[in-house]
């Protein structure tokens, strides 16, 4: 596979190596936080191994991903790493035909390298998005530090609330994230719940934020994605910086909000 790497997956593992410096570099990635994936097609993947890998369970069947491929990071596995060495720390798995189970094709043969714990998760949302929002491929989650802090304000744990503050922070986050994010109370990492959570919480909006933990993010690319969650943080950033410094900041006015609106791109 190494040496047969489809310029696809070339391009595909270049996008995400690069996306996983970016969260490391402004801070969003401490130890191993954050995973991605990326659902391939058929035919983006001209090339991958002949040997059949053993079969591994899936918590739940998911037979809307039957047969698809996916590009996921590994658990425990360093955002910086992934930058540095994304062969070694990302695995492309194939969910079975019945959708019971999925196989690791790793890059560089057999490894013990297993996916992200994030994965019921990830499955959740990338079964949403194949039958809801098809054109979105990637999936990450990141720990961006200024969206945690909001979900520690408790009365800012409530959908409307944060996202008026958040599109009313900067013209381009109504532009770019017009629905704002879903707001997901806190629930046990690594668990399907959540999960499922999560697919409500995206269901209208392209990110979803998880009460004192992280931010989930859906593109088509994993450029798109990354900017979704830049774009966010900037306007928690914004309002942080104005309540720091002992201002109540005044946010876009509704007519703004409109105005903005109606801009094409
Ligand atoms: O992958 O971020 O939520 C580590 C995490 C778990
Ligand atoms: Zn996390």
């Amino acid at each position: 596979m190494d040496r047969e790497l489809s310029l696809f997956m070339k391009n595909i593992t270049g996008d995400v190596s690069a996306v996983a410096g970016w969260l490391w570099q402004r801070g969003w990635a401490e130890r191993n936080a954050g995973n991605i994936s990326v659902r391939l097609t058929e035919d983006e993947l001209t090339s991958f191994p002949d040997e059949q890998p053993v079969l591994l369970p899936l918590p739940k069947r998911c037979e809307i991903l039957a047969g698809f491929h996916f590009l996921v990071t590994a658990t425990n596995t360093r955002m910086r790493d992934v930058a540095a060495r994304p062969l070694e720390t990302l695995l492309l798995i194939r969910i079975s035909d019945d959708g019971t189970g999925y196989q690791i094709l790793s890059p560089t043969g057999e490894t013990a390298l297993r996916p992200t714990s994030e994965m019921p998760a990830h499955l959740c949302i990338h079964e949403m998005l194949t039958a809801k929002r098809p054109s979105h491929k990637v999936v990450i989650h990141t720990h961006v530090t200024e969206l945690i802090a909001l979900t520690q304000i408790r009365e800012l744990c409530d959908e409307q609330r944060l996202n008026s503050i958040l599109l009313g922070m900067h013209p381009e986050t109504r532009i770019f994230v017009p629905d704002g994010v879903g707001f997901v109370p806190y629930t046990l990492p690594g668990s399907r719940a959540i999960g499922e959570a999560t697919v409500r919480a995206l269901e209208n909006h392209s990110a979803g934020l998880w009460e004192k933990h992280g931010l989930f993010a859906t593109g088509r690319d994993p450029m798109e994605t990354f900017d979704i969650i830049d774009v966010l943080a900037k306007s928690a950033s914004v309002w942080f910086m104005c309540r720091s410094a002992g201002y109540e900041p005044e946010g876009l006015t509704e007519e703004q909000l409109d105005e903005l609106a109606k801009l094409k791109f």
